[in-house]
């Protein structure tokens, strides 16, 4: 593996609308911070189709041609209400809706013959502590779900291995403009904190390589 950069290119992807909604406030996020700089590194934004053929593809082109030292990908988690740093990408398909090319793959490993799981390599728990700090609701989640952004997070993970960067996935809540709409209400945050909670996290994920130690577990 080659040496680490000092000023790494971090890569930031999004997703594009899926499923009912009509639009993903991740998009909106990696629009906001394409080519900006943070802690001295260019910020490069990529929006990712939900698609089980066209995510990891589109990550892969864009680990290639930018070669980051630090890939974090977002994703809209519905009807969560707080920020998530997720732990765990699994190696499982099991689509609960269909994607936006109308396939709904069922219980097929992500990539065959991978490990059952990865772990992020983002410090997460520091991005907790500094969140916490700065006013923002966010937690350690243990699922990231089995549809595109799990996809995305593990092929990022399993890439990672080979380009030496590290990588992590955050799941965002509703807008509030998607809660207003939904059916019986929903929890939701402004694309304002979204957008201070995702600057703190690649801010804190460049400045430590190692992560704290902090109890965020769940019983379950
Ligand atoms: N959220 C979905 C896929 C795209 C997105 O923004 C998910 O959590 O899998």
């Amino acid at each position: 593996m080659e040496d680490a950069p000092a000023n790494p290119t971090v890569l930031l992807t999004g997703f594009e609308a899926f499923g009912e909604g009509d639009k993903n406030p991740t998009a909106e996020v990696v629009r906001f911070l394409n080519d900006t700089s943070t802690a001295g590194c260019r910020v490069v934004g990529v929006i990712l189709p939900v698609t089980a053929a066209g995510a990891p593809e589109a990550l892969r082109q864009a680990v290639f041609l930018h070669r980051p030292g630090l890939v974090i990908s977002l994703g809209l988690a519905n009807g969560r209400s707080i920020l998530a740093l997720e732990r765990v990408a699994v190696n499982v398909l099991d689509f609960p809706i269909p994607d936006n090319e109308g396939h709904r793959p069922t219980d097929v490993p992500v990539v065959e013959d991978g490990p059952a799981a990865y772990l992020a390599t983002l410090p997460i728990k520091a991005v907790l502590a500094a969140w916490n700090e700065a006013g923002l609701p966010g937690y350690v989640s243990n699922t990231a779900g089995t549809y595109v952004c799990n996809q995305t997070f593990y092929h990022s993970l399993h890439l990672s291995g080979k380009h030496g960067y590290r990588a992590g996935l955050i799941h965002v809540p509703y807008l509030p403009e998607q809660a207003a709409r939904a059916e019986g209400g929903a929890p939701s945050m402004s694309l304002d904190l979204m957008l201070r909670a995702v600057e703190l996290a690649l801010e804190v994920s460049l400045q430590r390589s190692e992560d704290i130690v902090l109890p965020a577990g769940a019983l379950s």
